[in-house]
Formats: structure tokens, sequence, C-alpha cells
């Protein structure tokens, strides 16, 4: 597949695997996991055609990693970012002492307001480094980059979880934690 294809496959699989499994005919498991072969029989029926081996290029290509496939290669699942319930399996881990978040600057007030909030999603994403906050930040607009003071949060009880792809996940930022690099 070029890059156009694929790309145009990944974001198919992220909206089926993330948010609407009816759209690629399938079901997700309590866990998010979801048949490959079933997969690809409701891909190609929505009208994106979709090989194993072209699945499995955008699972290895991707620039996110956002799919993971099972040991076996039987089953897919998103590594984050769903808006249906699943339960990731993810145990709770020590964050490192700071971490970011990137946004843009019309939402600042809100967040100086109330904190980080999941929106759509399950949780807030949160980057292991300012860069790559300034990439999710900058698909809003201008970016703006917060930090987490995810150390004293973790002391203070709120559980924090990190995906198989680097994001750090947690339920909400209240604004006490929110700092500027
Ligand atoms: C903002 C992409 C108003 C928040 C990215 C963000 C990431 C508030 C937006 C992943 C708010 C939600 C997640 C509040 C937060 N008031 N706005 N209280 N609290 N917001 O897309 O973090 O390509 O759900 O700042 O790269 O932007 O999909 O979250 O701007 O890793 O794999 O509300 O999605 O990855 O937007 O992005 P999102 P996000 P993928």
């Amino acid at each position: 597949m070029n890059r156009k294809e694929l790309v145009r496959a990944s974001k198919f699989l992220a909206r089926v695997l993330r948010h609407d499994p009816d759209l690629g005919g399938v079901r997700l498991d309590p866990q998010g996991w979801t048949d490959v072969d079933s997969l690809l029989r409701g891909c190609s029926r929505a009208g994106v055609r979709l090989t194993r081996t072209a699945l499995e290029e955008v699972v290895a290509t991707n620039d996110k990693r956002r799919f993971v496939l099972s040991p076996d290669g039987a089953r897919i699942r998103a590594q984050q970012g769903h808006s249906v319930r699943v339960d990731l399996g993810l145990a709770p881990s020590r964050p490192p002492r700071l971490l970011y978040h990137g946004t843009t600057g019309r939402f600042l007030p809100a967040i100086t307001a109330e904190g980080l909030l999941p929106m759509r999603r399950h949780d807030v994403h949160l980057s292991p480094d300012e860069a790559t906050a300034r990439r999710v930040g900058s698909r809003r607009g201008a970016p703006v980059v917060l930090t987490v003071d995810a150390g004293r949060m973790h002391d203070d009880g709120h559980a924090f979880r990190v995906t198989g792809n680097g994001v750090w996940l947690v339920p909400a930022v209240p604004p006490e934690y929110l700092g500027a690099p």
C-alpha cells in the first residue's frame, strides 16, 4: 500500500476499533479486542478493501502504533483513544514526575477553571515529553503545552496507566496540578 492508502485504512480502523464497531460490522469484547477475519469481511462490506497482509502493514507501520495484534495474530484492538466503553486491562503505574498535555489557546480558560477533562474519550491523554505534546496540540491550532505534576498527583492517590505505545492515561487532571513548561 502507498502512504495515502495506509493513512486511509488507519483512520477507518481507528474509527471502527475506538468509536464505531458497527461501521466495520464487528463487536468488541470487554477488553476492546475483535476477530481479524470478521473485521476484514466487515471492512470489505463497508467499501474499505483490506487484506490480512495490508492490515499487518497498517499495524506495523502506524506512526503512533495505534493498533496491536494478539500474539497469535487472530485478534486486534486499538491501544487507546476509545469512546466506546472498554477495559484495556492496564495496571496502574507510577508516572514520571512530569507529564505533558498539548492543547490550543481557545481551550485554556476552561482548562484553567476546571482542569483537564476526558471530553469524548475515557481518559485524558498525556505525553511523556514536550515535543510529543506539541504535536498533539497542533492538531487543533497553534499548540500550547501544559505540564502535569504527575508525581504529586500520583502521591495524592490519582491512578495513572500507560498504554503499550507510551501514552499516559488518567481520568482527569484538577487545575492545581497544571503548569507551564
Ligand atoms: C481539550 C490523538 C475544554 C484537550 C493525539 C483537547 C492524542 C478541554 C480536547 C490523542 C478540557 C480533547 C488524544 C476542558 C481538555 N475544557 N477543553 N476542561 N479538558 N480539553 O482528541 O489529548 O491520532 O479527545 O486539551 O495524538 O487532543 O487519535 O484529546 O484539545 O494522543 O491516535 O479537549 O488523540 O491520537 O481532544 O488527543 P482529544 P487529545 P490519535
